[in-house]
């Protein structure tokens, strides 16, 4: 074929570089196997309501208003939506002259951004200023966002946890930085000590990267650990001891399984801490409509916040933001929706905390039904899925497993994930997509699929992984005979 100007050849060398695993080769298989008639549990992307949950009512009856506000005029709109939900609409259409067809402010609609600050001050007890907010098409693009003003060139470092949502991997390699890897210990319940940090960035440094920012994400993803109040603590003084910009993941606040450890978040442990610290720390929160119960994903609303930065540099992110003109403005509402729910004394409220309970009681028990299930399979090992929305369980895999997916040019973990998709139909992500200690092998499932469907999903799983087990063990003893 004749050179084209966009030959793959001559792409942008990042672009060819990065690599995004929640849909990568296990996905484009699983996918196939679909096409081909064979049913596919798909466990590999945090994606609810594509498994089956249900839109709560509330905020999608208000979305339904504000997309045909004509509705509103027909004298029996009040026999089919509630006041309340109406109230919200014609609000909603009031903050965005043009509604949800028109452009709005780059950074959000400021109605919104007004209540996101509300959100924040009841969250924490401490005031949000709305023009450090900004409204992003799902949290993705404001992290992108957020890294891209960040990174100058590939010797600014960003630490991101290991593992991690390869979002930030991937959006690293693309601006061209260098990710600085810090370890979680899978052994304390995929927890986070300092002092592994501190030799990280000691040993990025030796190899002159000026480390500029630190990620974490809490609750975590694949790993499922809540940050306790200390640890938060600890990270927030070394990154000012450090002088780095700490990017806090908070976008599973409202998926927590456990009552030890609720969600806290990093603004209020940073202002709780008084001065000098709560004005030092450069702290940039990002939350979304996608997780928590909502689940929203496909509406596309996250949003961050920038506490303690120097204003042109909150200006130059708007300008920035402004070049792609506006967020999308159903994202925006989904977020208002969001964070400013039906209050008791509403008429939406008793449907509202119906359904939101339901959801998060069911997930609490998928998260435990998941665990103990792995937990119950020969060689598996399986930290409890504290919050989010996935299990990262262990597989010890046997030396003729390995070897076996060595001839056949995969990596162990991308070996058996193929398996259990080929024999099962279960669609997960391999560990390495996420990345693990070297020689440990994991596997990334969501906690998803429907509470009365897990039992049998669980049992099948079994089943792969003691056959797989079987299969390589004996070959593994026939090899050691030979
Ligand atoms: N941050 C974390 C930790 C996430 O897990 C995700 C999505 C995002 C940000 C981005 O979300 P939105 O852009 O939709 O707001 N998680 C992906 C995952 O691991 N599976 O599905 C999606």
């Amino acid at each position: 074929m004749a050179h084209k100007v966009m030959d793959p050849d001559s792409l942008n060398a990042n672009v060819k570089k990065t690599v995004y695993a929640v849909r990568g080769e296990l996905y484009l298989r699983a996918s196939e196997l679909q096409k081909e008639g064979k049913k596919i549990i798909f466990t590999n992307v945090g994606n609810p309501h594509a498994l089956g949950q249900k839109p709560l009512t509330f905020p999608r009856q208000v979305m339904a208003l504000c997309q045909a506000p004509f509705l509103m005029d027909d004298p029996h709109v009040g026999l089919l939506f509630p006041s309340d939900a109406i109230a919200r609409a014609k609000k909603y259409l009031a903050m965005n002259t043009g509604g949800v067809g028109a452009y709005s402010d780059s950074r959000g609609v400021p109605g919104v951004r007004q209540e996101v600050a509300d959100f924040i001050l009841e969250r924490d007890g401490h005031p949000s200023d709305p023009e450090t907010i900004f409204l992003t098409d799902g949290a993705s693009k404001g992290v992108q966002q957020v890294l891209n003003a960040l990174i100058r060139n590939e010797k600014d470092g960003i630490l991101v946890p290991i593992p991690q949502y390869p979002l930030y991997s991937a959006t690293i390699t693309l601006l061209g930085g260098t990710l600085v890897p810090y370890y979680l210990s899978e052994e304390a319940n995929w927890g986070l000590d300092v002092s592994e940090l501190r030799k990280s960035i000691i040993a990025a440094r030796r190899k002159g990267i000026t480390v500029r920012g630190l990620v974490f994400i809490n609750p975590g993803n694949p790993t499922g650990q809540c940050l306790s109040e200390t640890n938060l603590r600890d990270l927030i003084e070394l990154c000012i001891k450090e002088r780095l910009v700490l990017m806090a993941d908070e976008v599973y606040q409202q998926n927590i399984y456990q009552d030890e450890r609720p969600f806290i978040s990093a603004k209020k442990v940073l202002m709780d801490m008084g001065r000098p610290a709560s004005s030092a720390l450069e702290l940039i929160s990002f939350h979304s409509v996608s997780k928590g119960f909502v689940g929203e994903c496909g509406q596309r609303g996250g949003y961050f916040e920038m506490t303690n930065f120097h204003p042109q540099t909150v200006d130059e992110l708007y300008k920035v933001a402004s070049i792609s003109l506006s967020p999308n403005v159903n994202g925006q509402i989904l977020m208002g929706l969001m964070v400013k729910p039906p209050r008791p004394g509403d008429v939406s409220y008793p449907l509202y905390a119906a359904e939101s309970q339901a959801i998060l009681k069911s997930l609490r028990a998928r998260a435990h039904i998941m665990t103990d299930g792995f937990n119950d399979c020969q060689n598996i090992v399986c930290n409890f899925t504290e919050g989010a929305m996935y299990s990262f369980p262990q597989v010890k895999l046997p030396k003729a497993a390995i070897s076996a997916a060595q001839k056949a040019g995969k990596t162990p973990d991308v070996f058996y994930c193929l398996r259990l998709l080929e024999a099962t139909g279960i669609s997960t992500v391999p560990g390495s997509g996420f990345g693990q200690k070297d020689g440990t092998f994991h596997i990334r499932t969501t906690i998803l699929p429907a509470e009365k469907d897990m039992p049998k999903i669980m049992e099948s799983f079994k089943k792969f992984n003691e056959d797989f087990m079987h299969q390589f063990a004996d070959s593994n003893t026939i090899t050691s005979r030979l």
